[in-house]
C-alpha cells in the first residue's frame, strides 16, 4: 500500500531532446522513479513477448504503439514500485495516449515538462548516440520528427492551456538545461 497519492510528471520533447538525460538528474535530486515508455516497450521486444514483433515494427516506423499496451506497461511498473513520485518519460505521445491514460488512471499529471529543442540539434544528438537503437537512423528519425510534430505537440498545447506545462529550453549543456528544471521541483512540497 502506497503511503501517498502518486505525484505524476510527464516528460515530453522530441526525439533526442534530452528527456532521458534530464530524468536521471531529477531522480538523483528529488527521488523520483523514472519510467521511460520507450524503454518499457524495448524491454517487451527483448523479452520476446506476444506483442514484441508488433512493437518492433511500430518503433522502426517511428509510429505510436496502441495506448492500452503502453499504459498497461506503465501501470505495472507503478504498481511494483513503493515510490509515489513518478517521471513518465516519452508518454503521452498523442491525444489518444493522453485521454486513455487519464481515463484509465483516473487523474491528470501534476507537472508536465517539455524540452523544446530545434530539429537539427535533435537529429545530431540521436545520430551520435550509438547505442544500437533500431530507430536511430536518419530515415526513422525523420519519421519520428513528423509524428512528434503532428501528434505530440497537441498534447503539449493541451497542458499549456491547463497551466501545467513547464517549457524548458533544451539547447545548452546538460547542466545548463538542468538549471531550468531544478526549480520546477523545488517549488513542490513532496
Ligand atoms: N544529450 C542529451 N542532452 C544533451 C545536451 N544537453 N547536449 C548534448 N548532448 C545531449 O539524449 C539523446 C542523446 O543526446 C544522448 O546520446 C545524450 O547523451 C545526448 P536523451 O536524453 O536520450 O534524449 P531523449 O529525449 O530521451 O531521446 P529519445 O531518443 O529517447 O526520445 P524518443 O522520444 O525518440 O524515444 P523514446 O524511447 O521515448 O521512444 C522511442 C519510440 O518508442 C517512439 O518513436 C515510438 O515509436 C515508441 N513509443 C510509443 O509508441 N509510445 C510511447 O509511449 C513511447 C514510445
Ligand atoms: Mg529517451
Amino acid at each position: 500500500q502506497r503511503a501517498k497519492t502518486p505525484f505524476i510528471t510527464f516528460v515530453l520533447g522530441g526525439p533526442g531532446s534530452g528527456k532521458g538525460t534530464q530524468c536521471m538528474k531529477i531522480v538523483e535530486n528529488f527521488g523520483f522513479t523514472h519510467l521511460s515508455a520507450g524503454e518499457l516497450l524495448r524491454r517487451e521486444i527483448a523479452s520476446n513477448s506476444a506483442d514484441g514483433i508488433m512493437i518492433l515494427n511500430t518503433i522502426k516506423e517511428g509510429k505510436i504503439v496502441p495506448s492500452e499496451l503502453t499504459i498497461k506497461l506503465i501501470q505495472k511498473e507503478m504498481e511494483l514500485s513503493d515510490n509515489y513520485k513518478f517521471l513518465i518519460d516519452g508518454f503521452p505521445r498523442s491525444e489518444d495516449n493522453r485521454k486513455a491514460f487519464e481515463q484509465i488512471f483516473g487523474a491528470e499529471p501534476d507537472v508536465v515538462l517539455f524540452f523544446d529543442c530545434p530539429e537539427d540539434e535533435m537529429v545530431k544528438r540521436v545520430l551520435n548516440r550509438n547505442q544500437g537503437r533500431v530507430d536511430d537512423n536518419i530515415d526513422t528519425i525523420k519519421k519520428r520528427l513528423k509524428v512528434f510534430t503532428a501528434l505530440n505537440l497537441p498534447v503539449v498545447n493541451h497542458y499549456l492551456e491547463k497551466g501545467k506545462l513547464y517549457k524548458i529550453n533544451g539547447v545548452g549543456t546538460v547542466d545548463e538545461i538542468y538549471k531550468q528544471v531544478h526549480p520546477v521541483f523545488s517549488s513542490f512540497h513532496f
